[in-house]
């Protein structure tokens, strides 16, 4: 689950539907059996902007993979998973993501993990279906 996690990066931490086993302490003003409120389609080209620039350290306007790769805590099972994941988002093969590829990947992420095509993901979509969403998408899982 960790290289999920770390891979879906911005998707996830950014979405109050977050693809883990909700923490109860994380949030003590909810009781621990109340899901977040959905999250929509709409919501998801604003969030990852906002995500973009909170790894843009440079402010160049593109997330090279030392950006990226910094975010993540040095993991070793980044430096493989993570570099795949990577590859996959950079659709223009140039090394480095542009706002775009970030925001286009996540409309596909979100657009598989929201199997019932309502526009919305709920935490229970995206319990059952992040990963293997993650690994049709990519070839890699947890
Ligand atoms: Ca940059
Ligand atoms: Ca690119």
């Amino acid at each position: 689950m960790k290289t999920l996690r770390l891979a879906l990066l911005a998707f996830a931490a950014i979405s109050p539907v977050s693809l883990m086993a909700q923490d109860p302490a994380a949030s003590p003003d909810r009781a621990p059996q109340t899901a977040p409120p959905p999250m929509s389609r709409q919501q998801i080209g604003p969030a990852m902007e906002l995500e973009f620039d909170r790894h843009d350290t440079d402010h160049d306007g593109y997330l090279s993979w030392q950006e990226w790769e910094k975010s993540n805590d040095n993991d070793p099972e980044f430096q493989t998973n993570g570099k795949i994941v990577f590859d996959h988002m950079d659709t223009d093969h140039d090394n480095r993501l542009a706002r775009q590829e970030m925001v286009d990947w996540s409309l596909r992420m979100f657009d598989c993990v929201d199997d019932n095509r309502d526009g919305a993901i709920t935490q229970a979509e995206g319990q059952k279906n992040g990963q293997r969403c993650m690994m049709s998408e990519t070839g890699v899982s947890d």
